[in-house]
């Protein structure tokens, strides 16, 4: 099976991409986890995305924060599909991330989640995966299921608690 590469710009975010790591480890993706700053090393970030395809990687998943390029900057070097994971900082809520990331200019798209919104990043990453594995595609089916039932179960008690 190909991998998953996530990549951070710091270790200050790794908090954040755990989330990621755990839901691709659940699903059974091998995954490649890396630090490497856009603007403290960007050569080894470029030559990172550049060699991705050939090093066996399906899509690249990208946390950042502050002024968040990380993901278009790897985004510029491959065509592998690039999911940015926006993380908030100290300041703004996260919303200077969101945008760093979310406003690439045309030509050059980054699959923008949520602020912090890792868990959405692994499991679009597998559902891209899952276009032609349908293992993958089956234990997402199973586990919208899961989802759905404990939503119908949540209603229910709360219909009974309030009626
Ligand atoms: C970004 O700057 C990183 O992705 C991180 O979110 C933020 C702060 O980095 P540190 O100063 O904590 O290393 O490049």
């Amino acid at each position: 099976m190909r991998k998953v590469g996530i990549v951070m710009g710091s270790t200050s975010d790794l908090p954040v991409v755990e989330k990621a790591i755990g839901v691709l480890r659940d699903y059974g993706v091998d995954t490649e986890v890396r630090v490497l700053s856009a603007h403290r090393c960007p050569n080894e970030a470029r030559e990172f995305a550049a060699s991705a395809r050939e090093s066996g990687f399906s899509v690249l998943i990208a946390a950042a924060g502050m002024a968040a390029h990380l993901a278009g900057a790897l985004a510029a070097n491959t065509t592998l599909p690039v999911i940015g994971i926006p993380c908030a900082g100290a300041n703004f809520d996260g919303m200077d991330a969101l945008l760093s990331t979310v406003q690439m200019p045309s030509g050059i798209p980054v699959a923008t989640v949520a602020v912090n919104g890792a868990k959405n990043a692994a499991l679009l990453a597998i559902q891209i995966m899952a276009v032609t594995d349908m293992s993958l595609a089956d234990k997402l089916s199973a586990a919208r299921e899961k989802e759905t039932a404990a939503v119908l179960k949540a209603d229910k008690e709360l219909r009974e608690q309030y009626q």
